[in-house]
């Protein structure tokens, strides 16, 4: 690899500390002039004699002056080194002047236009591509901002301070890093509301929006003001500025962005209507902008020391966006959801060659971090210590940090330390869940005595973790095990408990039982691990029937879907009956949440089969695994019958659409049954459900139900004279048909699609509409002759050139490559080589390429 990799053990503190910066915008898309002040003084963390060295990259410096007095200093490609001698004792102000191409800006990265609008993007290292400034998060500074432009809304951090035609001026008392200032201008519309913070602050909230899409905020602003209510009940947190912005903007590397009072969204994570955007994506929309607003205390009012840190913040932050949704929408199925993803994108990169620590050690580029481990992991890691210190523990502990380290930059280290300090735990052992990669696999014996003090049942678990790149070999964790014990009858005779895993093997026992218990082992999924319970068929469909924990439940439906597949795949067994059986009851069970029975209902996908197979030493066919997995549907269909009209018409929703848990809920239950009808029915209800929806929930519902049996076009047709001017219900077009292809014709649906008017790669929403989906067509994108391994590369390639941080992040795809048989990897070899070999290629893309070969 050509670019040297950062080291977290070379840190050193920046040598001097910013006060104050005074930032000067003139807006002109080919040659935007941007003026710096910078109020200096040396940092008394970091004596002795330091050359001031600023990053700055892709920039035209045009003056810099130190108190007034010019200074000849040439910039490298990196930055800029003014000399020690050149720097007056005491503190002083530094001048410099750049010009920018903010219409050249296809990156996304610092400040750059999208349909006429400019706005920033500055995390983690975007700054620099504005001005000359030490780009790192502990160097903390108060922003004022003056934006000059012919535009009527020029927005920046912080409260507004004055504006007039042409101009507006902005002052951010808080203190920040450079990685959360952010500037907006363009034609933009507010929708508007206000809040008053349990101490009486009166905020103006506002989201801006391109004319034409004012009619799409309603939803992100309720999100907004329940998110700014809980974060006051949960954890006493209020806002602290006058004004609340939010913008959406149509191309955006991410979801969102959460820059100190001015969150900058990808239009597609804000804006809905029931018409446009599915229950899926209010939920999540619901969830980003409670994420984003969470980041006001846990990232930018106590932020980052440095990047190695991010899970500082974000695991944090995740971790907090998840109980608000699950206090909102309900417990069980947000875990349940949350523990599906979790295993997708989680669980797949710590079992490949991709995997790091939650707080990694070396990166070459950051914004290859921005990973699941950091995000998900990191945010499993809190709710595991949360259960270890209990919730008044985590309370106090919580207290503490904000206390502590108000205003600062911050480590792992002092996360850990206000934990022992307000617990008393020793969380030494602990902390291996932060320094060390890899899914630990805990497995579990069962031993029953009856004859030993009144009935003995003992469970040993033991923990193995497995070694990661750089990473051989590893301690055991300390693993919060959940168990609960059922008796024959599927009553609870010990509730659940925590067993403390913490050496490689330990036995629990629990005496006094009388009969022989069923175990519900790791229940809510209680450690991020891997659970090895070998039980009989019979015993999970026990549990599928009676566990009183619902995520337990679900799983033991999920397990046995499993272990059927597999046994499918591998031996070409028939769909068993227990498993059926098991589902079919779940689903038509009333007493149970529409939304969990909607879940149960769920086929564990093909690329989770694949990671499956191969843990368990099978080399993964994917034209088999997709065959097997549609069988499995089809006898669901047929078991279930014709009591999947009746459950349909049971989950009727009348009434104004909304977005709620309780409707979305019976919808995603009428919606799986409708998937499972069409295997049935040759698309008869589906067609008919299509030209019925009123919301995009059941329409896409309905339209992928056609598709997937090969009876889309109709529909697809209709769909498109509909939505064609839409671009967010347009990537949705786009995507179905790429993820639902058959698998011999995913390449030629592929080519067909990029070929059209409307697909345009700069932007990002679209290029992972089509290119996201090409992956998740696991059996398109394994499929033997290589066609879709060699599409995805070559636009990667074509991408890097443009937007490298998308084409890094999306060439993950091939992340699992080892899984597969010697052809396939043979082919998926080739790709990475000629990818890494390619002149030119970005930091961003050719490390993703390096690790991935290994
Ligand atoms: N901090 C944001 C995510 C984000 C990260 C990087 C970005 O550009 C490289 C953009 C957004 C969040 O967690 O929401
Ligand atoms: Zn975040």
């Amino acid at each position: 690899m050509a670019d040297t990799a950062v080291y977290l053990k070379d840190y050193q503190p920046f040598p001097y500390c910013v006060d104050q910066v005074e930032l000067t915008f003139r807006l002109q898309p080919e040659a935007t002039r941007v003026m710096a002040r910078l109020h200096l003084h040396a940092n008394p963390a970091r004596p002795g004699v330091n050359d001031l060295r600023l990053d700055g990259e892709e920039l035209r410096l045009l003056s810099v002056t130190i108190g007034g007095r010019a200074i000849a200093a040439t910039p490298d490609a990196r930055g800029l080194t003014i000399a020690a001698a050149d720097l007056p004792e005491g503190p002083f102000v530094l001048e410099t002047e750049v010009e920018i191409a903010p219409a050249r800006n296809t990156a996304l990265e610092g400040l750059y236009m999208s349909n006429g609008m400019y706005c920033t993007q500055c995390e983690a290292e975007g700054f620099r591509k504005i001005t000359y400034y030490p780009d790192r998060p502990d160097v903390m500074a108060r922003f004022r901002v003056r934006i000059e432009g012919d535009l009527p809304v020029l927005l920046s951090n912080g409260n507004p301070l004055g504006a007039g035609p042409g101009w507006a001026e902005w002052d951010d008392p808080w203190p920040k890093p450079a990685y959360l200032f952010a500037l907006v201008a363009g034609h933009l519309i507010a929708h508007s509301d206000q809040i008053t913070t349990r101490s009486g602050r009166q905020v103006a909230l506002n989201i801006w929006v391109r004319p034409g899409d004012e009619d799409r905020c309603a939803w992100g602003m309720e999100s907004l003001k329940r998110s700014m209510r809980w974060d006051e009940e949960v954890y006493g947190r209020e806002y602290d500025l006058d004004v609340f912005n939010i913008v959406a903007v149509d191309d955006f590397n991410m979801g969102a962005m959460e820059n100190k009072g001015l969150n900058i969204f990808n239009s597609k994570c804000v804006l809905a209507t029931p018409e446009t955007m599915t229950d899926d994506e209010f939920a999540r929309i619901e969830s980003i902008v409670a994420h984003e607003y969470f980041h006001n205390w846990t990232g930018n009012r106590i932020t980052c020391r440095d990047w190695f840190q991010l899970c500082l913040k974000e695991g944090l932050t995740v971790f907090r966006d998840q109980q608000f949704s699950g206090d909102l929408r309900g417990h069980a199925v947000k875990r349940i959801e949350d523990v599906l993803a979790l295993r997708a994108r989680q669980f797949r990169e710590d079992q490949g060659p991709l995997a790091h620590p939650v707080r990694p050690d070396s990166f070459v580029e950051i914004n290859n971090f921005y990973t699941a481990t950091v995000y998900e992991k990191g945010a499993e890691i809190i709710g595991m210590l949360k259960r270890l210190v209990g919730e008044d523990g985590y309370r106090r502990a919580l207290d503490l940090y904000f206390d502590r380290h108000d205003g600062q930059a911050a480590t792992i280290e002092d996360w850990l330390a206000v934990f022992q300090d307000a617990t008393g735990r020793d969380l030494t052992q602990f902390s291996r869940w932060y320094f060390e990669a890899g899914t630990p696999r805990v497995q579990v014996a069962e031993d029953w005595q009856p004859d030993l003090a009144g009935g003995t049942f003992t469970l040993t678990l033991r923990q193995d973790n497995p070694p990661t790149p750089g990473q051989p070999d590893k301690g055991a964790k300390v693993i919060p095990v959940a168990v609960g014990l059922l008796n024959p009858n599927g009553d609870e005779v010990l509730g659940t408990t925590i067993l403390e895993l913490t050496e490689a093997e330990q036995s629990f026992r629990f005496e006094g039982l009388g009969a022989r218990p069923v175990a519900s082992v790791l229940r809510g999924f209680s450690a991020p691990v891997v659970l090895d319970h070998p039980v009989s068929p019979e015993t999970r469909a026990f549990l599928l029937a009676h566990d009183t924990d619902p995520f337990n439940r679900w799983e033991a439906g999920r397990s046995l879907a499993k272990e059927v597949l597999a046994e499918m795949v591998v031996t070409g067994a028939a769909v068993s009956r227990p498993w059926l059986d098991g589902v079919a009851r779940l689903a038509t069970d009333d007493t149970l949440d529409p939304a969990f029975r909607a879940l149960a209902l769920r086929l564990p996908s093909e690329d989770d089969l694949a990671a499956t197979l191969a843990a368990a030493g099978h080399v993964p066919d994917p034209a088999a695994i997709h065959a097997a997995r549609r069988r499995m549907g089809d006898a669901l269909a047929a078991a279930l019958g014709a009591e999947l009209a009746a459950l349909r018409a049971a989950m009727t929703v009348s009434g104004p659409f909304s977005a709620e848990a309780g409707p979305a809920g019976r919808r995603a239950l009428a919606n799986a049954c409708l998937a499972l009808q069409t295997r049935l029915d040759g698309g008869e209800a589906a067609r008919a459900a299509f030209a019925a929806a009123t919301n995009m929930t059941d329409r896409l519902a309905a339209l992928v139900a056609l598709i997937d049996i090969g009876a889309g076009a109709e529909a697809l047709a209709a769909f498109e004279a509909e939505w064609k001017a839409d671009r967010l219900v347009m990537d949705k077009w786009f995507m179905v048909q790429v993820v639902h292809a058959p698998p011999a014709e995913l390449a030629a649906t592929v080519e067909q699609l990029t070929a059209r008017a409307d697909f345009n790669m700069d932007n990002p929403n679209r290029f992972r509409a089509v290119f996201g989906a090409v992956s998740a067509n696991h059996a398109g994108f394994h499929h033997a002759d290589g066609a879709a391994y060699r599409l995805l590369a070559d636009w990667l390639l074509r991408l890097d050139g443009r937007n490298p941080q998308t084409a890094a992040r999306m060439s993950t795809a091939f992340e699992t490559w080892r899984r597969y048989d010697a052809g396939r990897q043979a082919l998926i070899r080739a790709e990475l080589s000629r990818m890494a070999a390619t002149p030119g290629l970005s930091r961003d893309l050719s490390e993703m390429t390096a690790r991935m070969l290994g």
